[in-house]
């Protein structure tokens, strides 16, 4: 790739060239490098971009970004997009670089319960430079690099190239001797780490959308809800996809707490199960199969492992308990004929289940996917089009078409020389135990001394679980950076925060369904931000490692070298030259592929020849390996009911009677975009809506409209009541990503003005020692009616 990089001028010389005698501190001009950008897929008043949100086209007028246009190749529109002019010049963005102000005065001595407070003052870059070069200086030499620690980011930047957060702070910090850090991820941790042991390489591997929709006769949504979930990045062809079924000759039923917007969509069956309960309710279809003798009873002969020792457990050969149908619907409230009929009918029927990620963010969350493949298994049809299971046809666009195009890179990260990540569903744990020791698939792992998180796009305070915890968890180390172009929760509680700019003030490439994308920058950094990769140069400068950090190049210039390697591997379109692509239109189009693709055809043709990648090859009713590590209690080695630690059966379910989901916002990501206009369109008396079955709200004397009290032992939020019958009873649901609004920041137990899940989830115990996930959908509340006068929300306010 040499040959596509400028001549080597380091940015310290180039700015020094331009800028005589400009001092250290004020050298940095982030758009200095920028300037150049293209005029193309900038026309007519309309810039071209590419966010979390997928492609779209901003318009400008006079300088400022007005409003919003779809770009006609993404499909299906979403009307958050709406939304991006508030999202940029909204009133949260932070300004300036900002400083706790007692640790300003007192560093690592500073009292940090103080943290949250919001008592803030605003400093120069070169300032805050100082401090946070200083700080890891000071971390770095005192304790050692692992006490360095990276903070989890994700959807600051999945569709990012060079502009990947992640990458970017990784590179940074693997530049300055490495960091402790984590590995997983809060989204398909269970199901990523059992799949590839007990069947197939992970959740991603999906028949293609067309072959599932032209062959299949049933689709099973299993706690998925593609008409929400699918409408991120890239995924809008496929939310277009999913909206075709509606009229298609196709049966969809879906098993969900919730009539979803998928179910309303789609206008199909629902059938309401009790959360957590989906390994109970698959076990009782496998009963009925088996003792009608409707299971394949070839496929299980060729293709899988351990039928018979699993089939004692289903008859209660082995425990003394049969998994009945009749047994089922007492835990999982579907009833029994309900349940034996569904079963029957996919065994009858060329079925699709399509299982989405809420069921194993549960207890026991390896097993709830492992019931489902030992499900498919008995069903045999895995590997036939239009049958089986799949596990990514719900996400983004899991399941579209392949394109014929090249992959385009990001930015490399270097070598981490801290060993030892930990995985992430631990987070507090870690924070608040350095040199306790975890069990993790049969091995351990040390947690490391942190003393300095350093996060760039990331919200713990939203994402995590059990946020008292989290409050916790975050007075312990003596720095906290918060990298974030909004006054997030998790920005108003660190010591240090970075105003980075948003990805419509950046340069960059973007990648979405069979689309090569130029991400222009519609307008320069806001404020006072910076670009996330100009902050980290300077750093970078500051500690000695710049030009290793830059490599040399500008932005544009890791863009063009970015572009350029995708170009010279691109098989079937000539990419035209860096420079046309970027004035020109900026938009290339890939061949798609048929989208016939039928996973797992080529195993369950013949097994011999292409064995899965579990120890005996083949899908596993039992798995030897599992089995070896003796997780008897959290993990046996075949799927099994276990009880969750929280659920309507367990303890304190008296006190706690509702058991609390937190799915994914059909109008957000995450977090990301709670601040602006499009919550006008949710929110009830301002706060972050709470769905409550009509019985349960009768038996409370709630009404639609009322503001109300979640709460439970770790936390308590309020929220506004949305009573409904889309919900079944004993279930209550709060969006995750609700921005945690405490009226005593700081203090353990404060109520939430506003309505984040988080206050109530646990963090622990996790799935259980084989992936150590998180399992934020396990959890029980109470709901009440809120009489006293409501305090107001101050989340999206300002902090400075
Ligand atoms: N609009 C939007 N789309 C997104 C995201 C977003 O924030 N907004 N986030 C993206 C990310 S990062 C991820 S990981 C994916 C998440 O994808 P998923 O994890 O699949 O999404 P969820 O919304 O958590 O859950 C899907 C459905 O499961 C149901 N459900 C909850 N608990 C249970 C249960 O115990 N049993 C059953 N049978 N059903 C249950 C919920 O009511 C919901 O309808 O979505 C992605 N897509
Ligand atoms: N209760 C419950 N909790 C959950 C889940 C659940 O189902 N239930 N789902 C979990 C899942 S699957 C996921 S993936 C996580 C998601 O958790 P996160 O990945 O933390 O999600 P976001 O809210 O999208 O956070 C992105 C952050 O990046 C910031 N950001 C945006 N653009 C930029 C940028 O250009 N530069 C920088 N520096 N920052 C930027 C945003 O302001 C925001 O603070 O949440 C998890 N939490
Ligand atoms: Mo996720």
């Amino acid at each position: 790739m040499k040959k596509d990089i400028k001549p080597m001028v380091s940015r310290r010389e180039f700015i020094r060239d331009i800028v005589p005698g400009a001092a250290l501190s004020t050298m940095i001009l982030p758009h200095l490098a920028r300037a150049a950008s293209g005029a193309g897929g900038v026309a007519n008043g309309r810039v071209l971009v590419n966010t979390a949100f997928g492609p779209m086209w901003l318009v400008k007028k006079d300088g400022t970004v007005t409003s919003v246009e779809p770009l006609k190749q993404v499909g299906a529109s979403w009307e958050l997009i709406n939304s991006m002019p508030d999202r940029l010049y909204n009133r949260a963005r932070v300004k300036a670089p900002t400083v706790r102000r007692d640790f300003l005065k007192n560093r690592e001595k500073s009292d940090r319960t103080d943290r949250g407070s919001g008592d803030f003052v605003e400093v120069s870059w070169d300032e805050v430079s100082k401090i946070v070069t200083a700080e890891m200086e000071r971390v770095k030499t005192t304790y050692g690099n692992a006490s360095l620690h990276r903070g989890k980011s994700s959807w600051a930047s999945n569709h990012a190239h060079f502009y990947k957060t992640e990458s970017l702070l990784q590179r940074f910090l693997n530049g300055y001797g490495g960091s402790s850090t984590f590995f997983g991820n809060y989204s398909n941790q269970a199901v990523s780490e059992i799949l590839p042991a007990v069947a197939w390489g992970g959740p991603m591997l999906t028949s293609e959308w067309p072959s599932i929709r032209n062959n299949a006769k049933l689709i099973v949504l299993w706690g998925a809800n593609p008409l929400a979930t699918s409408r991120i990045l890239s995924g809008r062809y496929m939310t277009a996809a999913w909206r075709e079924l509606k009229d298609a000759p196709i049966e969809v039923i879906a098993l969900d707490p919730m009539r979803s917007e998928t179910v309303q969509g789609l206008d199909c069956t629902w059938m309401p199960v009790r959360p957590n309960t989906d390994t109970a309710l698959a076990l009782g279809m496998m009963h009925t199969l088996y003792t009608e003798k409707l299971h394949d009873a070839e496929f299980i002969a060729n293709c899988t492992f351990g039928f018979d020792e699993f089939s004692a457990y289903l008859t209660g050969e082995s425990d003394g308990q049969a998994k009945s149908a009749d047994w089922a619907a007492e835990i999982t409230g579907v009833p029994a004929d309900a349940i034996r009929e569904l079963a029957r009918k996919m065994a009858n029927t060329r079925t699709t289940i399509v299982c989405g990620w809420s069921t194993q963010r549960q207890h026991h969350g390896e097993h709830a996917p492992w019931t489902l493949v030992a499900l498919a298994s008995m069903l045999g049809q895995l590997g036939l089009p239009g049958g089986g299971l799949t596990f990514g046809a719900h996400y983004a666009d899991g399941g579209f078409p392949k394109a014929d195009m090249p992959r385009v890179g990001g930015t490399p990260r270097g070598k981490n020389a801290v060993p030892d990540p930990f995985p992430i569903a631990c987070l507090t744990d870690a924070y608040l135990n350095p040199g306790k020791t975890i069990e993790y698939k049969g091995r351990e792992i040390t947690y490391p001394d942190i003393r300095l998180v350093y996060t760039s796009g990331g919200n713990q305070f939203t994402h995590h679980q059990d946020t008292n915890r989290v409050v916790k968890a975050f007075q312990s180390p003596e720095t906290v950076i918060v990298q974030d172009p909004w006054w997030t929760p998790s920005a108003r509680f660190a010591d240090i925060i970075l105003p980075a700019s948003s990805d419509l003030e950046r340069n960059d490439l973007g990648q979405v369904m069979n689309l090569v994308i130029a991400s222009h920058a519609a307008v320069d950094p806001q404020y006072k931000s910076r670009t996330d990769y100009d902050i980290l140069t300077e750093f970078a400068e500051r500690l000695g490692f710049g030009d290793a950090y830059t490599e040399g190049r500008s932005e544009m210039d890791w863009v063009e070298m970015l572009y350029n390697d995708a170009k010279e591997k691109s098989q079937t379109v000539e990419m035209p030259s860096f420079d046309e692509f970027w004035a020109g239109e900026g938009v290339i189009e890939f061949p798609m592929g048929k989208g016939d693709y039928v996973h797992l055809a080529d195993f369950r043709e013949d097994p011999l020849l292409n064995p899965l990648g579990t120890s005996t090859g083949l899908l596993e009713f039992v798995s030897p390996f599992v089995a070896k590590l003796g997780y008897d209690e959290d993990c046996p080695k075949h799927p099994t009911w276990m009880e969750p630690v929280e659920w309507r059966g367990s303890a304190h379910a008296d006190k706690y009677p509702l058991q609390l989901i937190s799915p994914h916002p059909p109008h957000r990501l995450h977090s990301q975009m709670c601040n602006t206009t499009m919550r006008e369109e949710y929110a009830v008396e301002g706060r972050e809506p709470a769905y409550i079955n009509s019985e349960d709200a009768a038996a409370r004397g709630i009404a639609s409209g009322d503001i109300v009290r979640l709460f439970n032992e770790r936390g308590q939020t309020l929220a506004g009541a949305v009573v409904s019958d889309d919900i079944a009873a004993g279930t209550i649901c709060l969006h995750e990503g609700a921005w945690y609004n405490p009226d005593k920041p700081g203090e353990i137990g404060a109520l939430d003005k506003y309505g984040s899940p988080n206050n109530l989830t646990r963090e622990d115990p996790l799935t259980s020692r084989f992936a150590q996930a998180t399992i934020a959908g396990t959890a029980i509340v109470e709901v009440e009616k809120y009489d006293q006068p409501a305090p107001a929300v101050t989340a999206f306010d300002p902090a400075v």
